[in-house]
């Protein structure tokens, strides 16, 4: 007679079998389809972050862009509540990527190039679903960038790279310009469980001292607020002190990418891609219609913020490239409807020509509320 006990380690056997079985259609599936990063975890509870994010909301480093709800950001199974095991990829791209030449041009970060990388990694996820669908019934739920939880730490549990000095995800094959995405999933399939943190910068600290804005720190993470990332991508008000390194960037920044040591097997691959189309005409956007904007730009994962934000960061290119061509384009924009545009034309017409835009500044500043009016005095002082 066979005892229950040998039948639950029968029935153990045959689980371990199907997850490690599990795991390697996973992979071939992910190979037919054209993945090369991928990884698996089942580690759910993320509850061990809690401090650090903790800390950087109280020290003010955090930004709108992430999710404020804590119990939300901590565990996969407050997303998808009969999680088990997390399926995570990575996307390489900017394959032979060298920085345009941008001459009287913006620029938009390489991470923008193409198709937008959350629909691209949307399907992927999907066809990989299918595919592993047609071997096994299972229910998932895809997440790329706008879910709550922590795609980076998540993604290095399953193994996909580790957290370099700039907060970035490496992998070891194709460096930190890879979009991270997975399948939350309710299989339990056999795990690559990378907890342990690796230190894969040394004694590195390139980007950091690369940094326009002094965003990183030495002892991990960065300040959000001072990246200019994220200053091209807020509607919130941007320091004066700040505007200067946003150089002529439209959306984004690669600078901590680019430097890296990391990167330049990637960066030094040939590709076809002609990055030139990372360019953006700045005369353009200030003539552009919303509808003739959403047509030629809407694709790009760099436009999600809409045109206003792209004229805001074109007038503080205008302004930093000292494009004094543009002095009468620019000055429109002070009748603009928006308060937001009309503060940083007054800013950008400062840095062109400060006599001329002081007495513009004057002369319009009567018909202006109090905000304005007082963005336009401090301007005319401090500049
Ligand atoms: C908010 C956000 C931003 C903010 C803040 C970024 C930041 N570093 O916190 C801003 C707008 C600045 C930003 C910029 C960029 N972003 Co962003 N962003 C996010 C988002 C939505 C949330 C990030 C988050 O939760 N931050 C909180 C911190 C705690 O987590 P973390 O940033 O992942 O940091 C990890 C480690 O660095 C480490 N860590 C962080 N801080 C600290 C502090 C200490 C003391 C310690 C010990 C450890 C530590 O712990 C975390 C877990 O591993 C994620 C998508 C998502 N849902 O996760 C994308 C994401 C992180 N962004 C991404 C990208 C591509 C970018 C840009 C390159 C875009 C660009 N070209 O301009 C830049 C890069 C700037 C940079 N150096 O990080 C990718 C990263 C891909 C990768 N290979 O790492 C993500 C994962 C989106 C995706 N799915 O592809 N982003
Ligand atoms: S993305 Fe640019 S501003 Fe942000 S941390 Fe990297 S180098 Fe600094
Ligand atoms: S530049 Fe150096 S310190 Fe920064 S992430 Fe790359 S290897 Fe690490």
């Amino acid at each position: 007679m066979i005892s229950e006990n040998k039948y639950d380690i029968i029935n153990i056997i045959n689980e371990m079998k199907e997850c490690i079985i599990m795991k390697q259609v996973i992979f071939k599936a992910a190979k037919l389809i054209g993945i090369d990063i991928i990884g698996i975890t089942d580690v759910l509870d993320y509850s061990y972050m809690t401090d650090i994010l903790i800390k950087r909301a109280a020290d003010g480093l955090d930004c709108e862009f992430e999710e404020r709800d804590l119990i939300k950001r901590l565990d996969a199974r407050n997303v998808f509540q009969n999680c088990k095991s997390i399926i995570a990829i990575g996307v390489p791209y900017a394959f032979g990527y060298k920085k345009p030449e941008t001459d009287n041009m913006g620029l938009l970060s390489v991470s923008s190039y193409g198709e937008d990388y959350h629909k691209k990694l949307n399907d992927l996820l999907k066809e990989l679903a299918e595919e592993i669908k047609k071997y096994f019934d299972f229910e998932y739920k895809i997440c790329v960038d706008t879910s709550p939880l922590i795609d980076r730490e998540i993604c290095k549990n399953a193994g996909v790279g580790n957290i370099g000095k700039n907060t970035l995800l490496i992998n070891e094959n194709y460096g930190s310009f890879i979009n991270l995405g997975y399948l939350l999933t309710d299989l339990k399939i056999e795990c690559d469980n990378i907890i342990k943190d690796e230190d894969i910068c040394s004694d590195c600290n390139i980007c950091i001292k690369s940094c326009p804005n002094k965003a990183i720190f030495k002892d991990g993470g960065i300040n959000s607020r001072r990246c200019v990332s994220y200053l091209t991508q807020t509607k919130e008000y941007i320091p004066l002190e700040y505007r200067k390194n946003m150089k002529n960037q439209i959306y984004g920044c690669d600078i901590c990418q680019i430097v890296c040591p990391k990167n330049q097997l990637n960066i030094e691959k040939r590709s076809n891609n002609d990055y030139s189309g990372l360019l953006v005409d700045l005369e353009e956007i200030f003539e552009i219609t919303n509808k003739d904007f959403s047509a030629k730009y809407g694709m790009l994962s760099g436009s999600w913020r809409g045109k206003n934000v792209w004229k805001r960061n074109a007038l503080i290119a205008v302004g930093n490239l000292s494009l004094y061509h543009m002095f009468d384009l620019v000055k429109e924009e002070l009748s603009n409807d928006s308060d937001m545009i009309k503060i940083y034309a007054a800013w950008c017409l400062v840095k062109l020509d400060r006599k001329a835009a002081t007495k513009i500044l004057y002369n319009c500043m009567k018909n202006e509320n109090d905000t304005i009016k007082r963005e336009y005095l401090k301007l005319m002082e401090v500049l």
